[in-house]
C-alpha cells in the first residue's frame, strides 16, 4: 500500500497549508484515477473547443468532429478487436522496406518498427524525448495500420490498473478476440532477482497469433537462460533468428505496483516533467516503475528486452497507456494545462546522465516508419495529442 501511504502523506502536507484557499485542495484529497481521467478529458475538450489555452498553435483540422478516441482494449466491441487484429496481421504480412543486407532479420513491415526501436533505444529512453518520441512512434504505428492496412479504428491501450488477472483479461485470454494467449506453461525461473516466475514462459499457442515467430534479436534478453532462447547470429541483433514468440504474462507487477493508487500517486506526486518521466522509469515512492512493470507484466521474448520489445504485439497497448498516463498528468489540473504542455527536461543519451540537454526544438526521427510529412519533426510539435500531427483523445 505504498501508494496509499504516499497520498495520505501528500494530503496531510497539503492540509497544513490549505488555509482559506482550502476548497480546491480538499478536492484533491479524494482524487481517484477515474476523477483524474474525467478531469483530463474535460480539460482536453476545452482546449480542443478553444475555451482553454494550452499555449499550442493548432489548425482547424483537428476538432470535435475529426478527433479520434483511443479506447481500452477491453472496452472495444468484439468486431472492433477483430478489426485491430486483422490490421496487425496485415502489417505482419507485408514486406519490409529495409535493406536485407543491413537488416536480414527484418522480413515484414512490422519488423521495420522493431528495427527503428532497436536503432534508437539509447537516444529515446531515460532522455528528455522519452515520452515525446514514443508518442510519435505509436502514432506512426497507428498511421501504418490505417494507411497501409486500411485499419478503421484507433490504437487501443491497456489500462494497467484495470485487471487483477492479466492472463484472463480480454487482451491475453487466448480467445479469437485477444492478442494471443499467454505463453505455454513451462518450468522456468524469473529473469529478475527477487521476483517470482510467471505462469507462462513458453511459446504463444492460443488465439489469433498462435504459433507466431519473431526474427530480430534478442539483444538484452531477460528470460531464464535455461530456456535456451537462440542467440542472434549477429552481435547487433539484426540477423535472422526465427523463434517462437514467448510470453510470461503474470500478475506480480500489476497486483503489487500498478494498482490505481500507484498510478494516482505517480501522477499527483510529480509536478515537473523531469521527475514525472524519471519516476515512470525508475520507480516512485518505493514502488517499481510503471513503465518497466508494464513490460515485465508481459515479459517473455521479446517482451522483456528493452531494444526488441516492440516485436511483442502488446507493446503498443502498453505504451499507449504510458502515453495516456502522461496525457492525464498534463491535463487533469486546469490551472496547470498550459504550463505542463510545454515542459521538457532531461538528457539525450540513456548511458550518459551528463549528455547534452534535450531541447524542445530537437528533431525526432523514425526512419522508414515516418508518417508522411513529419520527417525530423520537433519535440515541441509532439506536446499535445490534439496539435502537431496528432488528433486524438483518451477515453
Ligand atoms: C466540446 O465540444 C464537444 C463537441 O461539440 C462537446 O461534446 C463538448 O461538450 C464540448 N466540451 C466543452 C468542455 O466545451
Ligand atoms: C518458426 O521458427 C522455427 C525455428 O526456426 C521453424 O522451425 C518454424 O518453421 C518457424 N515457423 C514459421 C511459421 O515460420
Ligand atoms: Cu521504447
Amino acid at each position: 500500500m505504498v501508494g496509499t501511504t504516499l497520498i495520505t502523506a501528500l494530503v496531510a502536507s497539503l492540509c497544513l497549508f490549505s488555509g482559506a484557499g482550502g476548497a480546491p485542495l480538499e478536492k484533491k484529497q479524494t482524487l481517484s484515477l477515474e476523477d483524474i481521467q474525467k478531469q483530463a478529458l474535460a480539460n482536453a475538450w476545452k482546449v480542443l473547443n478553444g475555451t482553454l489555452d494550452d499555449g499550442m498553435t493548432r489548425g482547424k483540422t483537428c476538432n470535435a468532429q475529426t478527433v479520434s478516441i483511443r479506447k481500452e482494449y477491453g472496452d472495444l466491441s468484439k468486431d472492433e478487436r477483430k478489426e485491430y487484429i486483422r490490421a496487425v496481421k496485415c502489417l505482419l504480412s507485408k514486406p519490409s522496406k529495409l535493406s536485407a543486407t543491413k537488416y536480414p532479420g527484418a522480413k515484414t513491415r512490422y519488423d521495420d518498427f522493431v528495427v527503428v526501436h532497436m536503432n534508437m533505444t539509447p537516444s529515446v529512453h531515460s532522455t528528455a524525448n522519452f515520452m515525446h518520441w514514443h508518442r510519435y512512434y505509436i502514432y506512426a504505428y497507428e498511421t501504418a495500420l490505417k494507411t497501409e492496412c486500411e485499419f478503421k479504428g484507433s490504437q487501443p491501450y491497456w489500462n494497467w490498473a484495470k485487471y487483477t488477472d492479466l492472463p484472463a483479461s480480454p487482451i491475453f485470454d487466448g480467445s479469437e478476440t485477444s492478442m494471443g494467449g499467454n505463453g505455454e506453461a513451462v518450468s522456468h525461473k524469473s529473469g529478475m532477482p527477487g521476483t517470482p516466475a510467471g505462469p507462462g514462459g513458453g511459446c504463444v499457442k492460443t488465439g489469433p497469433f498462435a504459433g507466431m515467430n519473431i526474427t530480430l534479436g534478442p539483444l538484452m534478453p531477460t528470460m531464464d537462460a535455461a530456456l535456451k532462447i537462440p542467440k542472434n547470429p549477429r552481435a547487433d541483433g539484426y540477423g535472422y533468428n526465427p523463434r517462437c514468440l514467448r510470453r510470461d504474462v503474470n500478475n506480480y507487477f500489476i497486483t503489487n505496483w500498478m494498482k490505481p493508487a500507484n498510478l494516482v500517486a505517480q501522477i499527483t506526486g510529480n509536478s515537473a516533467i523531469g521527475k514525472f518521466q524519471d519516476s515512470l522509469q525508475n520507480g516512485f515512492g518505493g514502488a517499481q516503475a510503471l513503465h518497466s512493470s508494464g513490460h515485465f507484466s508481459i515479459w517473455g521474448d521479446p517482451g522483456g528486452d528493452v531494444y526488441v520489445s516492440p516485436a511483442e504485439l502488446v507493446f503498443w497497448m502498453h505504451h499507449g497507456q504510458l502515453d495516456r498516463h502522461w496525457w492525464q498528468w498534463a491535463n487533469y489540473l486546469e490551472a496547470q494545462v498550459k504550463t505542463r504542455a510545454s515542459m521538457y527536461e532531461g538528457g539525450t543519451n540513456w548511458m550518459n546522465p551528463n549528455s547534452a540537454r534535450g531541447k524542445a526544438t530537437d528533431p525526432q526521427w523514425l526512419d522508414v516508419v515516418t508518417p508522411a510529412g513529419t520527417e525530423g519533426i520537433q519535440s515541441n510539435q509532439l506536446f499535445s495529442t490534439t496539435a502537431g500531427p496528432f488528433c486524438y483523445l483518451y477515453q
